[in-house]
């Protein structure tokens, strides 16, 4: 028996180190790291499911050509002439931009990212912008902060106020709530504010259950609150905040009562939140990417900022607003990024308006899609529509470990590696900030190509000649060059420590600030020139259409990382509600309905469940087509900032239940 240190690849907050016990050439266990700070040696369920995952039965592990019949397996041979034929076709016919490549953080080990680089070599083809995820607050952010730094989660020993808002550990961060415990046992109060009453509402001291999107709301009439009480730190301000002034008389335009009725906040309660976070200092807000999925998310997460601003919390043990941690991921620079310079022909699209775009972009049309380490058949917007974008897409090739929905879609089927069979480094920007390097525990599938081999193969036959033709090590190193640089560490180094940037458990104690006043901006002229607002605002809700009157929150759930652990999950998905919102639409526990949006039409079983509000109905997303995909019912719209998909301003009405 042998043990070996790997880590999860996947796209989450923890980024667990995990010891993986192998036998006879098979892993046998896996466990969560004793000895890594963060992990502490327990992981979820997901983490260990990747034992299941390697050697599921239905996983693939040869390339597979799609016929009239149906899928067959083909040799690598076969699979990639197939591939080049086509690019060499669609190229000569049409150009470069007729070919598009899909990604997104299925996988978050540094060798997978051969893909972008092998595309910018062809000289740059199309390509997304934007995000799925958390690009309206990220933006946000880098307004406000001029970098997207995050408290180490040690910190929080030091406040006496934390405020969790939009967040959910106790789903999605679980070695997150021992700091909070931590921090509760030294006297801090935590302050939940969510609109359902998630489980990590019982870590917490108080939940304030806000109305979904209204957030920005809450966050002005804080401030407004704040600045008449005068809690705020004149002194910090004049030293550290460009804007306070024009964003004070912009409050002062804002009733309170209607900030109040609008959040759904008692007037009395937002006072005591704003003494609480202005005056029992210092104080934390920790902020998850749920709330900036809407219109006006990128203004949300700016109000929010603007609170730390005012009262002087950035900079400040214990204080802080969180929202990422990017810290290794600042210094990869290696041949991925340079090849940059090579896609000169790189045309982008937002990611949400993907089905959009591939069915009217005609100058020139996408031919070929080549899809990594995403589903985007469940996880995109408004599926019905994608799936009509793929349909018209003359040739896709898909790499996953699974005939996925999106595989389904394929031409060309191409098998992945598991963690487990890759020597590989992993970092995440989430909230773990360390480098960690997972060795590999066993061989791959006799035959089996990794990522890395098959990009370097297809970058032979299309002839890149500067393309980086190295070992998978070479590259890592050439991938590390900068890091190992900046901390003064060899490439060994890194393979045998976790490593992380000195200066991050209190980001911005120097006051300095990357922003182009130098200072934090409460006012952005880089807002304005990219169309936004230059202080955080209250958008102008268009209100939407009252024959869809039901709110639908398409959030985690705890068991599966977006769509990855859904797979074996049969049966119709689950839609929560309460039971006032129950009786009100006649529907019952455990009975099924139909739900319907503007964008399509979805059956769901009902359960019935007291911790979602009022008109609200909460089906996580992530479900396979073969229960029923949550984003045939979600729009495509786009943020106000960041071209963040805007999921959560989707309505429904129910059109049928039964029994
Ligand atoms: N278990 C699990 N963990 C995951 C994932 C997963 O699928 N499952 N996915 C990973 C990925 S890709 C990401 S991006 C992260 C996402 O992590 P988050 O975005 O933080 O997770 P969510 O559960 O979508 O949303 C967090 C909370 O926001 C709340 N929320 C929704 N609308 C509003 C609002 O208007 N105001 C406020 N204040 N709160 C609101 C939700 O009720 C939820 O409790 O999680 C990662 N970790
Ligand atoms: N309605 C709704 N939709 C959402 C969201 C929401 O809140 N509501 N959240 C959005 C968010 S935050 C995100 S980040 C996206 C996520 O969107 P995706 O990243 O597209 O979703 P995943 O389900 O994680 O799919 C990842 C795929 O990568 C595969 N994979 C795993 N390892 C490897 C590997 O080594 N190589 C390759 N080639 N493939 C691998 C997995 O098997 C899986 O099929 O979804 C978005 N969609
Ligand atoms: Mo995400």
């Amino acid at each position: 028996m042998k043990q070996f240190k790997t880590v999860c690849p996947l796209d989450c907050f923890d980024v667990c180190s995990m010891i993986a016990t192998v036998e006879d050439g098979k892993v046998i266990k896996v466990q969560g790291n004793k000895d890594n700070p963060i992990t502490k040696g327990y992981i979820c369920s997901k983490g260990r499911a990747h034992l299941d995952r390697l050697y599921h039965p239905d996983r693939i592990t040869k390339p597979m050509i799609k016929t009239t019949e149906g899928w067959r397996e083909a040799s690598y041979g076969e699979a990639l002439n197939l591939i080049v034929d086509k690019m060499h076709h669609y190229i000569q016919t049409y150009g470069t931009q007729s070919l598009s490549n899909y990604n997104d953080c299925g996988y978050s080990g540094m060798s997978k990212s051969v893909e972008d680089m092998f595309f910018n070599h062809l000289g740059g083809v199309t390509t997304y912008r934007g995000t799925l995820c958390w690009g309206a607050g990220a933006q946000a952010t880098l307004y406000d902060f001029g970098d997207r730094k995050g408290h180490a989660p040690e910190d929080l020993m030091h406040a006496k106020t934390v405020i969790l808002w939009g967040r959910n550990p106790a789903d999605n961060n679980i070695h997150f709530l021992e700091h909070l415990k931590h921090a509760r046992n030294n006297g801090a109060k935590v302050i939940l504010i969510d609109p359902i009453k998630t489980k990590t509402a019982q870590f917490c001291d108080q939940h304030v259950q806000i109305n979904c999107s209204t957030d920005g709301h809450l966050a002005m009439a804080m401030a407004k609150v704040m600045i008449n009480n005068k809690w705020h730190d004149p002194e910090f301000i004049e030293a550290n905040v460009l804007g306070f002034n024009a964003y004070a008389t912009y409050l002062q335009t804002l009733s309170l009562e209607m900030l109040s009725e609008t959040c759904g906040v008692s007037i009395e309660m937002i006072k005591e939140l704003a003494e609480r976070y202005a005056c029992q200092t210092p104080s934390a807000i920790w902020a998850g990417y749920g709330m900036q999925r809407y219109a006006n998310g990128g203004n949300s997460i700016r109000a929010i900022d603007a609170l730390g601003m005012i009262t002087g919390m950035i900079g400040k043990s214990g204080g802080g607003v969180t929202y990422t941690h990017k810290s290794i991921s600042k210094w990869i620079e290696g041949p991925v990024e340079a090849s940059e310079q090579k896609a000169i022909y790189k045309r982008t699209y937002p990611k949400a308006k993907f089905a959009d775009y591939m069915l009217n972009e005609k100058n020139p049309p996408v031919k070929m899609l080549f899809v990594t380490r995403a589903n985007p058949m469940t996880q995109l917007p408004d599926i019905n529509k994608v799936k009509e974008a793929f349909d018209q897409i003359e040739f896709k090739v898909v790499m996953d470990l699974f005939m996925t929905d999106t595989a389904q879609e394929a031409d060309v089927f191409l098998p992945s590696t598991s963690i487990f069979e890759e020597n590989e480094f992993i970092y995440s920007s989430m909230y773990n900030p360390y480098l960690q390097y997972s060795e590999k525990a066993v061989e791959p599938p006799k035959g089996m190509l990794n990522e890395y081999e098959v990009f370097r193969r297809l970058a032979k036959m299309m002839g890149l000649k500067e393309y980086p033709d190295v070992e998978q090590d070479q590259f890592l190193k050439m991938q590390l060059g900068s890091l190992c640089e900046k901390l003064n560490v060899s490439y060994e180094y890194c393979k045998k420590h976790d490593l992380a940037l000195k200066d991050i458990a209190v980001p911005y104690k120097d006051f300095v600030f990357e922003t182009p006043s130098g200072k934090l901006e409460i006012v952005s002229e880089k807002a304005k020139q990219a169309g936004a607002s230059t202080h955080a605002v209250l958008l102008e809700t268009t209100g939407h259409d009252p024959t869809y009157p039901l709110r639908l929150l398409t959030i985690r759930s705890p068991k599966s990382t977006n769509s990855q652990h859904f797979r074996d999950v049969h049966g119709l998905p689950t839609a929560y509600l309460s039971g006032k919102t129950a009786t009100c639409y006649s529907v019952q526990d455990g009975s099924q309905m139909i739900l319907e949006s503007e964008k399509g039409q979805l059956k769901v079983r009902v359960e019935v469940n007291q911790t979602i509000p009022l008109n609200v109905i909460k089906v996580n997303q992530g479900w396979w087509h073969h229960s029923g995909c949550v984003n045939k019912l979600t729009g495509d719209s786009v943020t106000d900032m960041g071209e963040q998909a805007a999921y959560y301003d989707t309505f429904v009405r129910i059109v049928e239940s039964k029994e």
